[in-house]
């Protein structure tokens, strides 16, 4: 190819925009798998030479072949060996000052011994920002196009005895027709940012198996069987409960209910009183053991009620940002303190924005009683009219979906923020409501809606999306953006929608340790001040469904700027980025106290 020629096409060479040969397994916690976490070796390759030649080909000495020179004589102009480290997982933006702001393409290497006893293996993912183009030996897996989905791909025939180099090139640049697009109010952390595992199944295994509590309250839930069709059944041990399936379908795929009088016994999860029963899947010689709760959640007019009960949804919103450092969250740990201090605050409900969390968040939320909302990360300015984005929307919806199905603790499936109204918009939003009613008819759909200064006290929300979700979830910043603080207490929101409403995000900054009067920005009191009056005002909103404030913890983005104040951070937390509370979060906690 002559370079230049087909300047699109070598950009498709350069970094992909399609996912390709990639595979959603779930239950991957459940399963027997080998980490390869750890000190990967890194290139940073800013202008996109370890792939593609100045002919616009392939490189057969490229990065991904993590070529050795062969003799003295021989020029090989990089060397994975003596490059440097990067922890996987990790982003590679607080892991060497020199990638803070790093958008681009960084190779990333780390060698595993074969020799796998099992029939089939898998290479899975957590998640990549954004793109990730993965080559075992050389060889192309196939790639993966979403930052926060989880992706596997299969590699039984090449991980036979011996070493083997596994190298990623993942690219985080920021792109028009990407979703997340060109601005969002959260850092574009780079890199493999959650756990990869070399995961080791039967020849015939369950690709995906699943099970929840229905609005009914009858069980449903279904399993793709890979590999030769057979039988699946389903224990709930502790239950004496056991399902057996038909045959799968051309797709490998089985159904499975149980009615609601059988379902009637099974003691239910509650926010706040947990409850995980055991839950068992056989097909062939595949087992999956996993630890899920029964509950259901529906609308009822302007209530949301969980096991029938109207329930008020205690919330606070939460970034994917470790505890301290300023750096993305990973594992087990984080989710373990982050969830934490939420339930510190009184919190029977967490909002996880603006994309998908770590599946070690959900299942510490199952474990812990929270009540779950997840999200897609259509933010701010993202293509509607592009097909192609469309249909990058639908995959990572279908990675939403799929992977946390068996998750009581996951309520609220939401799929987008802040979109400003328009034919496109509402064309392409209700396809993914659609889309993830059709994986999921059990939860509840919503999508934070924007809301913009009014003069007047009564805010009447119109947002034609309203009409297709579920639940009416308002982004507001009366007392920061606009709006004066002695009239936030008598505003009140009202939908034509007849739905819940919850405040998804509401707030104001202040920066930890800075104190003055209810009148000086930045202080904590005037953070407090808000909080203060913005719960006089939820508690005269007889539709409010619940809030979810903005936010946990003070949380990283390029475009908080004002030095000496938010120096790189968004100070809208009810935390520092170091975790030391400040006087709102009290104030949260009192009401939240006040009403459990
Ligand atoms: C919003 C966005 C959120 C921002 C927040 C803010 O409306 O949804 O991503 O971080 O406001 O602090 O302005």
């Amino acid at each position: 190819m002559d370079l230049g020629a087909d300047p699109a096409a070598l950009q498709e060479l350069l970094i992909p925009s399609a996912s390709e040969h990639t595979v959603l397994l779930t239950n991957v916690l459940c399963r027997e798998r080998r980490s390869l976490n750890g000190p990967w070796k890194a290139i940073i390759d800013p202008y996109d030479t370890g792939y593609v030649n100045i002919l616009g080909a392939v490189n057969r000495r490229g990065f991904h072949r993590d070529h050795k020179p062969r003799s003295p004589s021989d020029r090989v102009e990089y060397d994975f060996d003596t490059s440097m480290e990067l922890t996987v997982p990790g982003d590679w933006n607080t892991q060497d000052p020199s990638l803070l702001y790093y958008e681009g393409t960084v190779w990333l290497r780390t060698t595993f011994e074969g020799g796998i006893e099992f029939d089939r293996s898998f290479l899975n993912f957590g998640a990549a920002n954004h793109t990730a183009r993965a080559f075992l030996d050389g060889v192309h897996l196939g790639t993966h196009v979403g930052g926060f989905g989880q992706f596997a791909f299969e590699v039984t025939d090449l991980v036979g005895p011996g070493e083997h180099s596994l190298v990623v090139q993942v690219n985080n640049r920021r792109e028009a027709t990407r979703i997340p697009a060109m601005r969002s109010d959260w850092w574009n952390f780079g890199g493999i940012t959650r756990s990869v595992d070399l995961v080791s199944v039967p020849g015939t295994f369950l690709r995906d198996a699943w099970v929840t509590m229905a609005p009914d309250g009858s069980l449903v839930g279904g399993a793709t069987v890979d590999g030769t069709p057979a039988h699946v059944t389903l224990e709930l041990p502790d239950l004496g409960v056991e399902l057996a399936t038909t045959e799968p379908n051309g797709e490998g795929q089985v159904d499975l209910s149980l009615s609601a009088a059988a379902a009637a016994t099974i003691e239910r999860w509650n926010p706040g009183r947990p409850l995980l029963h055991q839950v068992r899947w056989t097909c062939g010689s595949d087992v999956i053991t996993d630890e899920v709760g029964f509950r259901t959640v529906r609308t009822e007019g302007t209530q949301i009620l969980v096991n029938d009960e109207p329930t008020f949804l205690r919330g606070i919103s939460l970034h994917a940002e470790g505890p301290t450092g300023g750096r993305r969250a990973r594992g087990a740990d984080d989710a373990e303190t982050l969830l934490g201090w939420a339930i510190e605050l009184g919190a029977n409900f967490v909002r996880l924005a603006h994309y998908q969390h770590d599946e070690f968040m959900v299942k510490e939320a199952d474990r812990r009683g929270l009540l779950v909302w997840t999200e897609l990360p259509v933010y701010w300015g993202i293509a509607f009219d592009d097909e192609a984005v469309l249909a990058n929307g639908l995959a990572q919806a279908d990675e939403l979906v799929i992977r946390d199905r068996s998750r009581a603790s996951v309520v609220l499936l939401s799929v987008a923020n802040e979109t400003l109204p328009g034919d496109d918009r509402l064309r392409f939003l209700t396809g993914l409501v659609d889309r993830v009613r059709s994986l999921d008819a059990t939860r509840l759909t919503t999508a934070a809606l924007l809301t913009l200064p009014s003069a007047d006290p009564e805010v009447h929300v119109t947002d034609e999306l309203g009409a297709a979700i579920d639940v009416v979830a308002i982004n507001q910043y009366l007392g920061w953006y606009y709006g004066e603080r002695d009239t936030i207490a008598e505003t009140r929101f009202t939908t034509a929608f007849g739905k819940p409403i919850i405040f998804s995000e509401l707030g104001a900054g202040a920066k930890h340790g800075q104190h003055g009067t209810a009148d000086e920005i930045w202080t904590e009191e005037f953070q407090a001040a808000v909080y203060e009056a913005q719960i006089a005002m939820v508690r005269g909103q007889n539709e409010c469904a619940g809030l979810s404030p903005w936010i946990l913890k003070d949380f990283r983005t390029p475009l908080r700027v004002l030095p000496g104040v938010q120096d790189g951070y968004n100070r809208k937390g009810l935390v520092s980025e170091e975790g030391e509370p400040k006087l709102a979060f009290s104030i949260l906690r009192d009401f939240y106290r006040e009403i459990s």
